[in-house]
């Protein structure tokens, strides 16, 4: 067993101590990149363990995710019980999936020579085999570097050159890209397919494996994964995360505002590559014995029908999203479907009343980031209300700052600072001091807290447009405009302004049937105005087919900005 060092800073806790290894494996065996490139002490954010079942957690010494995510559930008889589904039907059991994380595991440490503490690059389309690869990489001791399907051969090339990745796990309808990245940078040395059809390369190599395999005891701080920001603009950041912080992310906001059991059937669209997957849609369904349904493109047509064959009682997508399938969800049964969670964007409140007209539930908004794991503020069905994200998850604190770091009064704006058991850890990376700021992650978010407690979205702090003096925030115009039935979706931006320094634009994109022209943009204006104060008003609306996104389904702002 691994010795057990709680308390210790991360930075002294991985020098080489003398220590008795798993395996009978020499120090030298053990890589220690991810340890040798955390930010300095001073610089890391403080964690807290408020809740009797994190002060339990934070007591463990060997901690494995995968351990308790599978295993726990073998040894407590449930393993015939519905684990994983994936796009083409089939059923993978407790059972199952951990035999089968058990062979993969061994294909990485004694076939392609993973060392504990080695990233492993992941890359393919949800499914139940990507679930497995990423379980089977936690339960060896490597750190999953998880990436987004759509990501190209230069793109994938930072990545692995960040981490310095040397092995990994691909879908082989994806292989083209990632096998160029590795003509250009040889530290990759081994890639290996799978969903590959009949004589896969992984599941072929599996199939010749042991059905057991002796998790690697991990310590509870040990990285287990790198998650590659969704970042908008410039050099991606990579947010690392322990074994502990995953399951950590369990104990907080699934038992206190989900509160799914294990007879839920959990669905969604975001990939395993983002956090709000990783934890939505495998840590979250597993921890507590339920089954996920992983499907590979969850268009809204295509995840309304999933949703409907497979009796899913927990849905996961982004407020376009639910504003997209609002219009066909009668056209299906969804009558098991009784939570559904939006984040990863400002939920509008005419998204909020559209859904529940058009499905009777009422949609459980969450804010969480990629450095904090998942969601740190949020308000179940029975709480939420239109407009506010919601309280403080039992576990996190919240506090409001002004530009010196002092709270602000209750009913001002500030910058939000997050603290709970979890927090942001980026790999080598000067930009650690703005997200942690004397020991809280500063989101960049803009928030107000009302007098009942919830917190209030107001704008990216660096989104916030300042028009004539006036500080407007974008998502309340958008809003605003989501609320007239001509608008299928809209960003609101600043943009430079001779007279006011900045002006409300509006990007619209209307419901088929309407015509943007002067007369509609005129419609718009007037009807914001009379919605919201009206110096808040788009003085200039200009009408587009679609708006860029990105692929965790976040507008992009910047490029709305450029657009001339
Ligand atoms: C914004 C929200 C208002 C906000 C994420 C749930 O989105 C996630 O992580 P990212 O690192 O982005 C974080 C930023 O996105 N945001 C997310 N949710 C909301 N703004 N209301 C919301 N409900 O600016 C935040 O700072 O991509 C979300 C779980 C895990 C995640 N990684």
């Amino acid at each position: 067993m691994a010795p057990a060092l709680i308390g210790a800073a991360a930075r002294t806790r991985f020098a080489p101590l003398p220590r008795v290894l798993p395996c009978e494996l020499p120090m030298s065996a053990i890589d220690t990149f991810a340890p040798d490139r955390m930010p300095h002490a001073d610089a890391l954010p403080q964690l807290v363990f408020d809740t009797p079942a994190l002060q339990a957690l934070a007591k463990r010494s060997a901690l494995n995710v995968t351990s308790e995510l599978l295993d726990a559930w073998l040894a407590r008889g449930h393993g015939h019980r519905p684990c994983l589904i994936g796009s083409d039907g089939r059923c993978w059991t407790y059972a199952e999936v951990a035999e089968q994380v058990n062979r993969m595991a061994h294909v990485l440490v004694s076939q392609m020579g993973l060392v504990p503490g080695n990233r492993v690059l992941l890359r393919g389309a949800n499914s139940p085999r990507l679930a497995m690869a990423f379980l089977a990489v936690f339960k060896a001791g490597g750190i999953a570097v998880g990436t987004m399907p759509l990501l190209r051969a230069r793109e994938l090339g930072v990545i692995i050159d960040k981490a310095q990745i040397s092995l990994a796990l691909c879908d082989a309808r994806l292989a083209d890209e990632l096998q160029q990245a590795q003509a250009d940078h040889p530290v990759l040395q081994r890639v290996m397919l799978f969903n590959g059809g009949e004589g896969s390369p992984l599941e072929a190599a599996a199939a010749q494996q042991p059905a057991a395999f002796d998790a690697w005891h991990s310590a509870p701080e040990d990285i287990g994964l790198m998650a590659f920001t969704s970042g908008t603009t410039g050099q991606p950041k990579a947010a690392m995360h322990t074994h502990r912080d995953m399951l950590a992310a369990c104990l907080c906001w699934p038992p206190h505002v989900l509160k799914a059991s294990a007879d839920d059937v959990f669905i969604g669209s975001p990939p395993l590559a983002f956090t709000f997957g990783l934890g939505g849609l495998l840590c979250f369904p597993l921890h507590i014995g339920a089954c996920a349904v992983l499907i590979e493109k969850a268009s809204p047509d295509v995840l309304l029908a999933e949703a409907a064959r497979h009796g899913a009682s927990v849905m996961f997508t982004a407020p376009t999203s639910y504003r997209a399938m609002a219009g066909q969800a009668a056209q299906h049964d969804l009558s098991p479907l009784r939570k559904c969670v939006s984040a990863g964007e400002a939920l509008p409140a005419a998204t909020r009343a559209l859904w529940l007209a058009s499905t009777g539930l009422n949609l459980i908004d969450g804010i969480g980031s990629t450095e904090l794991f998942h969601i740190f503020i949020s308000a179940d069905e029975t709480l939420a209300r239109g407009g506010a994200t919601g309280v403080p998850v039992p576990g996190y604190r919240a506090a409001l700052w002004d530009d010196e770091g002092r709270e602000v009064p209750r009913g001002t704006v500030g910058r939000l600072a997050i603290q709970g058991p979890t927090g942001c850890k980026y790999l080598d990376d000067p930009r650690q001091a703005q997200y942690v700021q004397r020991g809280w992650n500063l989101t960049g978010d803009a928030y107000r807290q009302d007098d009942d407690g919830q917190f209030v979205y107001q704008a990216r702090t660096d989104d916030m447009i300042i028009s004539g003096g006036y500080n407007i925030a974008g998502p309340e115009v958008e809003s605003a405009l989501l609320m007239h039935p001509a608008v299928a979706e809209c960003g609101v931006v600043g943009v430079a302004d001779d007279e006011r320094g900045q002006i409300v634009k509006a990007f619209v994109v209307l419901k088929p049937g309407h015509a943007g022209d002067e007369a509609m943009a005129r419609t718009l204006q007037d009807f914001v105005k009379q919605t919201i104060a009206p110096y808040k008003y788009p003085r200039a609306v200009s009408f587009c087919e679609t708006l860029p996104r990105t692929e965790t389904g976040k507008l992009q702002r910047f490029k709305l900005r450029e657009a001339r």
